[in-house]
């Protein structure tokens, strides 16, 4: 489940368990009202008591805007993926799509005021406009579709689809909160200089690859973990992976077998000519297939020369970004995982590690996306 996989993303446990359950409350009531066919309601907003203490300076007000938005698009999340229900049978309803976008306007109108909250704070100003602005972007497309006449069931379909797209950049947004929410530099682009958490490793280096419990038997190696990424431990060289550099970046890709933090084989890039956007030096994975609303986790090991940040990012065919998540990597091996809904329309996507940025070498090993286990 995702609440819970944000919680382990939280350096703070505190932070973690009055995440877990404070969205807990808050989906189950949001379910519990659309299963009711009733009135929509607002998200409700977050209480005082959602404030975690990890973050001494934050302004309480700010704290619980942070967690109101959260809250308000987990709620986005599950009125997505019941829309996409209502327009798949068949024939589709426009009266079963009305509801839910009216929903989703009650949701968006509790966002907008969490939003708006939020662009008062120094620290949360930018991140407040982007969630604005994604509020307002759905909050057009919802009013319009629904200024049509309910016998335009197309009009009806036609609205749903596009705010299912419009959804994409949920779990992204999500990452930036959950960064705000623990005080990491994540949530603000580029800080430069500023003190930084290093998530911890959630396994002692040594045990690298041990699978999730419900893991299904695989056809892999022993020991590798279940992924949806080709080769993600580079035990067939680097087979499955490509460099790709833009203007000018150079830099290339080499294969260490013993260099993996269980003495496997690992992934090297050695940058030359580094890249002022991320994006310039990318470590790209084949294309692989996710299927919409499913819930997976991406993991994986990280070391570089010297401290530096790696952009992790999931892209769409059509070259939308579907999640986004800036990590810091250390001198030691570390692993690194968090949680994405996959909401965009393709289910296929590159798993995208961009190094631009900073010149440091870095070594992977083991990069995993699989099926949450819930
Ligand atoms: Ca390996």
């Amino acid at each position: 489940m995702n609440a819970r996989r944000l919680g382990d993303l939280s350096s703070p446990e505190s932070i973690a368990s009055a995440l877990v359950g404070l969205l807990a409350v808050g989906l189950i009531a949001a379910q519990a009202l659309a299963g009711m066919g009733g009135p929509t309601t607002p998200v409700p907003s977050a209480g005082p008591s959602a404030a975690p203490s990890a973050a001494p300076t934050m302004d309480p007000e700010i704290r619980r805007a942070l967690a109101t938005a959260l809250l308000v698009n987990q709620s986005l999340a599950s009125r997505g993926a019941a829309l996409e229900s209502a327009i798949s049978v068949e024939p589709p309803l426009a009266t079963d799509i009305a509801d839910h976008l009216r929903s989703v306007n009650a949701d968006l109108t509790a966002g907008k005021q969490a939003a708006d909250r939020l662009r008062l704070g120094d620290e949360t100003a930018d991140l407040g406009a982007d969630l604005a602005a994604f509020y307002e972007g759905l909050m057009a497309r919802t009013t319009e579709t629904l200024g049509n006449s309910i016998r335009n069931t197309d009009a009806y379909v036609e609205g749903a689809r596009a705010i299912i797209d419009l959804l994409a950049p949920l779990p992204a947004l999500n990452d930036r909160i959950t960064d705000a929410l623990v005080g990491r530099s994540g949530a603000t682009p580029s800080p430069g200089g500023s003190a930084v958490t290093t998530p911890p490793p959630t396994l002692p280096p040594a045990t690298p690859s041990v699978p999730p419990q419900s893991s299904p038997p695989s056809a892999q190696p022993s020991g590798a973990p279940v992924s949806l990424v080709f080769n993600p431990g580079f035990e067939d060289g680097v087979n499955g992976w490509q460099l790709q550099l833009t203007d000018g970046a150079v830099a290339t890709l080499a294969h260490e077998p013993l260099g993996g933090p269980d003495g496997s084989a690992a992934a090297r890039v050695d940058i030359t000519t580094g890249s002022p956007a991320r994006s310039g030096i990318a470590l790209v994975s084949e294309a692989f297939s996710l299927s919409r609303g499913e819930t997976y986790v991406v993991d994986l090991w990280v070391k570089s020369s010297a401290a530096r940040e790696v952009s992790v990012r999931l892209v769409a065919a059509s070259g939308q970004v579907t999640a986004s998540r800036v990590l810091q990597a250390g001198t030691t091996w570390s692993e690194i995982s968090f949680d994405v809904t996959h909401l965009a329309a393709d289910p296929n996507v590159q798993l995208s590690l961009d190094l631009g940025r900073s010149d440091a070498t870095v070594w992977f090993d083991d990069i995993v996306v699989r099926k949450s286990s819930g």
